[in-house]
């Protein structure tokens, strides 16, 4: 296992020796009952860091984002997201199958909405229409390149949402990297929205868990729902405690990620056929274009398989590099030095 360089996600990762000794430590209760103290010292932490009220410990981020949809929707209602968001695109119609609304998305060059694009879609209730009733954005968006939101386009999409009463969740799985890239605290980054689900087990290596944070009242409802969903988990501190290195300690791994990302992003754009601008990237995610190559991605994706690399095609056209801490500086040049070779045979 250890041998392969696996570039297909940053959910990839192994927990540290450090996560492992904390699980085995862990303080523990009945998290159902609201006393697992670790799981306790996790959402208190988390929420303290994002400067929201409350944080709610839940086993996925596909859970997070649909906790927080339910929250702030009712039935029939639409939800405002981009085209390539994770939401409508890699979530099994959560949007739909339990808070019984429709995704309306916007299609984005870099996965960014601005206040222009969303007025465009704002529905109000007709004869004929399904109201607005959430805005979502995605911060890093992932099947646009890992691209971060710049603070004023959040602050102005939030000014006008809230003014027509409306609210804004974001789906934060990768905001830390946002942070890193932006150079600001998270809760610089949370402060307009209203909820951020954020994922401990992608890019900062936890082995399971995601949280959501919001206000008081938003957190408490939200634990009703994750039971509903089947996540109250009991002595979940064995997790939590994973969850809390990597929130404390790995966001300042996250630089060496973004550079191996930009690495990899320029040796990729120099090799004849592969379409990809490396100056788009900002984080720890590199799509990029193989059409040119005359090599089908999935057929690309398979001879690198033969040849020790996992990356993955997300279309017959486009592959997905995504960079982490179980991936080296000289693994990321290895796997690139693979690749030409792969669509050279
Ligand atoms: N993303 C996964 C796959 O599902 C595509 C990946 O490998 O990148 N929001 C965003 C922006 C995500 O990228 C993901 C996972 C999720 C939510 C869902 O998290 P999980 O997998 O914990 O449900």
């Amino acid at each position: 296992m250890n041998e392969w360089i696996d570039l297909r996600s940053d959910t990839v990762t192994r927990p540290t020796p450090e996560m492992r000794r904390a699980m085995a430590e862990a303080e523990v209760g009945d998290d159902v009952y609201g006393e697992d103290p670790t799981v306790n010292r996790l959402e208190e932490r988390s929420a303290a860091l994002f400067g929201k009220e409350a944080a709610l410990f839940v086993p996925t981020g596909t859970m997070a984002n649909t906790i927080a949809i339910k929250l702030h929707t009712r039935h029939g209602e639409e939800v405002i997201c981009d085209s390539r968001s994770h939401i409508l695109n890699y979530e099994l119609s959560m949007v739909a199958w339990f808070a019984g609304c429709v995704a309306r998305p916007v299609p984005t060059p870099d996965g960014i909405l601005t206040w222009d694009a969303i007025r465009a879609e704002i529905r109000k209730t007709s004869p004929h229409w399904a109201p607005t009733g959430l805005i979502e954005i995605e911060n890093t968006h992932n099947m646009a390149g890992g691209t971060v939101y710049p603070l004023g386009t959040v602050a102005e999409i939030c000014d006008h949402t809230h003014g027509m009463g409306l609210k804004v969740h974001m789906d934060g799985a990768r905001v830390f990297n946002a942070a890193v890239a932006l150079g600001v605290e998270l809760r610089e980054i949370a402060a307009p929205v209203d909820t951020v689900s954020f994922c401990l087990s992608k890019a900062l290596g936890a082995p399971a868990g995601s949280m959501l944070v919001g206000t008081a009242a938003d957190i408490a409802q939200g634990r009703l729902y994750r039971k509903r969903l089947g996540g109250g988990m009991r002595q979940s501190g064995v997790l939590a405690a994973a969850g809390l290195i990597a929130i404390e300690e790995h966001p300042s791994l996250l630089a060496a990620d973004h550079a191996n990302a930009r690495k990899a992003a320029a040796a990729l754009a120099a090799i004849p056929g592969v379409s990809l601008d490396p100056a788009s990237v900002r984080t720890n995610i590199v799509i990029f274009g193989v059409s040119g190559t005359g090599v089908a991605a999935e057929e690309i994706s398979a001879r690198l398989k033969a040849r020790g690399v996992l990356l993955n095609a997300i279309s017959p056209t486009h592959m997905r590099l995504v960079t982490h801490y179980d991936v080296d500086a000289s693994a990321v040049d290895r796997a690139v030095a693979l690749f030409a070779e792969a669509i050279a045979v």
